[in-house]
């Protein structure tokens, strides 16, 4: 009898043991869930605006008083000399519109094809270096759009050549801003600020689109939502931890 009696006490033992494992083990499961699916759902809800054009011009200021729009070109040029009394900035703006205000901005690119540079070849040589800032457009290009120039959010690679050049990343954050705030046009000003080198590069009345200054922006569209959603899972195993205790 004794021996059965210790069988029994073991088996329920087991039994036990077994049930404690499966409170334990069912949180764990649906946490890993809850989490796997974020991450799916947030990649396979991932989406690109793009590569897409939008509007630009050349800002000169040449008569001391402000800058002068010349937005027919084929090309913009660029070059910052201030000792020569010589400043000019492209100004460019794009329709960011169709991203939802709540989106997560993963990655933002400007795309540009240079058509003129000046520099000082040799090693380590001189050469430009496009430094873009930020600013939010209104879908019009104005002399004062020039002076916007308080946050960069861009620079190019060190420009040695003529056509394509690597994509200037932009400021993901600064963008998420924009898209807070309401901002249907992501404003941009480029020029080298620095060496007084000249830049200049296709516009949006070049022939060829290919050619033209473009963005690509990848986001997904309610990362909030997909938070909440994971915020509330966690919520439901933790007032289901406190019932099974
Ligand atoms: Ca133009
Ligand atoms: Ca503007």
């Amino acid at each position: 009898m004794c021996a059965c009696k210790n069988a029994v006490h073991i088996i329920a033992k087991k039994l036990l043991k077994k049930e404690e494992f499966k409170v334990k083990l069912t949180p764990i499961l649906v946490v890993a869930v809850v989490l796997i699916s974020f991450v799916s759902f947030q990649q396979a809800r991932a989406d690109t605006l793009g590569p897409i054009t939008g509007i630009d011009a050349q800002a000169t200021f040449s008569d001391g008083i402000g800058y002068v729009l010349n937005d027919g070109g084929t090309s913009i040029n660029t070059q910052y000399l201030p000792s020569a009394d010589v400043d000019r900035r492209a100004i460019l703006e794009f329709d960011i519109s169709s991203i939802p205000a709540s989106a997560e901005v993963l990655s933002a690119t400007l795309d540009l094809r240079i058509m003129t540079i000046t520099s000082t070849p040799g090693e380590p040589g001189i050469y430009p270096i496009l430094t873009v800032f930020g600013y939010a457009g209104d879908g019009a290009l104005s002399p004062s759009d020039a002076t916007q120039t308080g946050m960069i959010i861009g620079q190019s690679a060190t420009i040695t050549g003529l056509g394509a050049i690597p994509s200037i990343d932009l400021d993901t954050n600064f963008i998420e801003t924009l898209l807070g705030g309401g901002t249907s046009y992501l404003g941009m000003v480029a020029f080298d600020n620095d060496t007084g080198k000249q830049v200049g590069f296709y516009s949006q009345e070049y022939s060829d689109l290919a050619w033209r200054p473009t963005l690509t922006v990848a986001y997904t569209p309610e990362p909030t939502s997909l938070v909440l959603l994971a915020a509330g899972g966690m919520t439901m195993l933790r007032r289901r931890k406190r019932l099974s205790r």
